[in-house]
């Protein structure tokens, strides 16, 4: 997960053995994480080759074709793209540890939740690229994103929005809640005040000790650390590796 990031040049690795799935990923991009948690939440073996996004090797238009990751190649040579398709995929095809719910009403509304999540998404990554203060519409889209979830969980009254372990919609929104911490620093102190989301904040403190996020999980030194370096224009995505 955490090796190098092949850039332009490099040669394009020999396919995985023994039909494993591969994963083009980058250790620092959200939604790649979003399909990571999926295999790893259903145990599926795969291997990862994890792609500098700053001058990308000219083989990753062949498996996704805006170049973008997370792209999945499967066992049978075909190359999935858009971290939610990926998810509903594996969900679908490995049945172990089903991640959506069964109820076709449950999920459906699973679903509309991590599209409005999307709201919340944009906002942070506009805050979080832009130098200087959080304007007003960002700080309510944000808060008003949060309240939602904030209600969901009180409403649901499981410890996780699938109940008692994390489902679909909890690994879905989870990247953009471990990176949470940023906005503190880079946003608005007020956003994020703990009394005012508290169920949110219990549910994060649980999901960073579940198993499967414990995978990828990173701390927040090394998204500041990688935000700064982004920021800066010139993203250091092998920064795990070169801080060992
Ligand atoms: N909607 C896509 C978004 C994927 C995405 O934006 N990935 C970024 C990295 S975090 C990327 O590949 N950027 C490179 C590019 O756009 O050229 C998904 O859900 O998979």
């Amino acid at each position: 997960m955490n090796g190098p990031h092949l850039s332009k040049g490099a040669r394009q690795p020999p396919p995985p053995r023994g039909g494993k799935l591969r994963l083009y990923s980058n250790r620092f991009c959200p939604y790649a994480q979003r399909v990571h948690l999926v295999l790893d939440a259903k145990k599926i073996p795969y291997d990862v080759v994890n792609i500098n996004l700053s001058s990308k090797p000219d083989w990753i238009y062949d498996k996704s074709p805006y170049g973008k990751i997370p792209a999945l190649e499967l066992d049978t040579g075909d190359v999935l793209y858009e971290s939610l398709i990926i998810a509903d995929y594996l969900d679908e095809r490995y049945h172990q540890h089903l991640l959506h719910a069964k109820d076709p009403l449950q999920k459906a509304k699973d679903k509309l939740l991590i599209e409005q999540f999307n709201r919340i998404i944009n906002t942070m990554y506009r805050v979080m690229m832009n130098i200087g203060r959080i304007s007003l519409d960002d700080d309510e889209t944000i808060s008003n994103g949060l309240n939602t979830f904030e209600r969901e969980l009180a409403e649901r009254g499981g410890p996780f929005f699938a109940g008692n372990k994390p489902g679909m919609l909890d690994y879905m929104i989870w990247p953009w809640c471990e990176r949470a911490d940023i906005l503190k620093l880079f946003g608005n102190q007020h956003l994020l005040k703990r009394d005012k989301y508290k169920k949110l904040m219990e549910w994060r403190n649980r999901m960073s000790d579940d198993p499967t996020v414990k995978r990828s999980l990173l701390d927040s030194d090394f998204h500041v650390k990688y935000l700064q370096s982004h920021r800066a224009g010139m993203p250091d995505y092998d920064l795990i590796l070169n801080s060992k």
